[in-house]
């Protein structure tokens, strides 16, 4: 079975961290399998074709054409792997990761941000509540403008460009965007989901092996979208708690500086001059809760 999963490998497929990944692996490495399959057999059958009914050797054309059902038996099987595959895999796999979300405080809520070009994580902090957010404190120090005056958000982590979720716990990631669609794609854990300005779009996964991931941008959305990627650090708990601490205290230190609310003239943050709406206030209950 190992091996014959080296296909994933040889077609670039980083290897699995998440714990439902191993189902996706399987679909494409069937997939993959019997695309070759057809691929062989469908060219062997045109190849074949082209020799034997070329000009000199059918010299008269035969307008009848084939009489035997083999053919059809042949359609109709591949039509009916493809309908297994689709009705019996894929659609049930799919539907487990858009319905069946894990509840209550089991879970990690992070709420992922795109923007051109980079990705902004916002932590509850060790209250477990989201700060509000507004657009309108947005700033350079503030990418998510939080709202400085919400109680709630003073120990709200937000974080750029990089993410630390512990291993074995379900983590789901919401996911909305300040400009335009990105697509917040994590590889090794088989899981990616549109950020589209305006709409929040829950995705979900459990890491199971530590280590540094790569975060990338699967939607085309501008001119710096090759640079758009990420990193995700699946921590042991410890280390998981460590980095939290670390965060709390580093925004600690900044929220001091960054605290007076900016006036309507402040300067702020370049953005696109189509600039959508605020992403939704932060107080969406969890999804599937
Ligand atoms: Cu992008």
């Amino acid at each position: 079975m190992s091996s014959l999963a080296l296909i994933n490998e040889f077609l670039g497929q980083p290897p699995n961290a998440s714990s439902h990944g191993y189902q996706i692996d399987h679909i494409l490495e069937f997939c993959h399998w019997f695309m070759g399959a057809l691929f062989i057999g469908w060219s062997a059958f045109f190849i074949y074709v082209l020799l034997r009914f070329r000009k000199c050797r059918q010299p008269a054309a035969d307008h009848t054409g084939v009489r035997s059902p083999i053919s059809t038996h042949l359609e109709f099987s591949v039509v009916l792997i493809e309908a297994v595959l689709l009705l019996g895999f894929a659609i049930p796999l799919w539907g487990k990761r858009v319905n069946q979300f894990p509840l209550g405080k089991e879970a990690l809520l992070v709420h992922v941000v795109a923007q051109q070009f980079s990705f902004n994580y916002h932590l509850p902090g060790a209250d477990g509540q989201f700060g509000r957010r507004d657009v309108n404190f947005v700033s350079n120090s503030n990418p998510l403008g939080v709202d400085p005056n919400d109680p709630a958000g003073k120990d709200d982590i937000v974080t750029t460009g990089e993410l630390h979720v512990p291993v074995d716990r379900p983590v789901i990631a919401e996911l909305s965007s300040k400009d335009v669609i990105h697509d917040f794609f994590l590889p090794d854990m088989r899981i990616a989901g549109d950020a589209i300005p305006g709409s929040l779009i829950p995705i979900w996964f459990t890491p199971v092996k530590t280590g540094t991931y790569e975060v990338v941008c699967a939607q085309l959305c501008g001119l710096g979208h090759y640079g758009m990627k990420g990193t995700l650090v699946v921590d042991t708990p410890q280390d998981y708690q460590a980095w939290l601490k670390e965060r709390a205290e580093l925004a600690g230190g900044s929220a001091q500086a960054a605290a007076p609310s900016p006036s309507p003239g402040a300067p702020q943050q370049p953005q696109p001059q189509n600039k959508p709406p605020a992403p939704a206030a932060s107080a969406s209950p969890s999804p599937g809760g």
